[in-house]
C-alpha cells in the first residue's frame, strides 16, 4: 500500500507557533511518528505540504498516476471554504481522509463547517498529530475492505 500524508497552509509552521493549540511537535517530527507506524505494516508513505491551493489540488490529481493508493488530508484553513479542493477530491478515485490537530467542533464557528468532508471517506480531528496516525489507519482499514 502507498500512501500521501498530504499538508495545507500553514501546517510548515507546526511546532513553532500557536502550542496550546496545534502541539509542539514539529510537521518532521509527525512524519517521523508517522514511518514507525507504516514500517512494520510494510505501508509506503510519501509527505507533502503547500501553502497553495493550486498545488494541493495538482497533487490530488496525480495521486493515481503516482501508484497513491489513498490521502490522509490536513487542508488546513481551506478546508473550511475551498470548494475547488472539494471539486478536486470529488474528480478523483483516490479515496481521502481528513484530519486535523485541533478540535475544530470546539473553536471558532468558522471551523465548525468542513466543506470538503462530502468529498472524504471520514473525518478524525482533534487527537494532535496523533490524527494523522488515526487517519491512516482508517485508510489503510478502509483500502482493505
Ligand atoms: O486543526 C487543524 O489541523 C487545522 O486544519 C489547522 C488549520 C486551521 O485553519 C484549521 O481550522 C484546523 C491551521 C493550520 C495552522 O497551522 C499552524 C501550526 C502551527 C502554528 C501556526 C499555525
Amino acid at each position: 500500500m502507498h500512501i500521501l500524508i498530504l499538508n495545507g497552509p500553514n501546517l510548515n509552521l507546526l511546532g513553532q507557533r500557536e502550542p496550546q493549540i496545534y502541539g509542539t511537535n514539529t510537521l518532521n517530527q509527525m512524519e517521523e511518528s508517522i514511518k514507525k507506524v507504516a514500517q512494520p505494516l510494510n505501508v509506503q508513505v510519501d509527505f507533502f505540504q503547500s501553502n497553495s491551493e493550486g498545488a494541493i489540488i495538482d497533487t490530488i490529481h496525480a495521486a493515481k498516476d503516482k501508484g497513491i493508493d489513498g490521502i490522509v488530508l490536513n487542508a488546513g484553513a481551506y478546508t473550511h471554504y475551498s470548494y475547488a479542493i472539494l471539486d478536486a477530491i470529488h474528480a478523483v478515485t483516490t479515496p481521502v481522509v481528513e484530519v486535523h490537530l485541533s478540535p475544530i467542533y470546539q473553536r471558532e464557528a468558522f471551523r465548525h463547517h468542513s466543506v470538503i468532508a462530502p468529498a472524504c471517506i471520514g473525518q478524525i480531528s482533534g487527537f494532535g498529530i496523533d490524527s494523522y496516525r488515526l487517519g491512516l489507519l482508517a485508510l489503510l482499514n478502509d483500502l482493505e475492505k
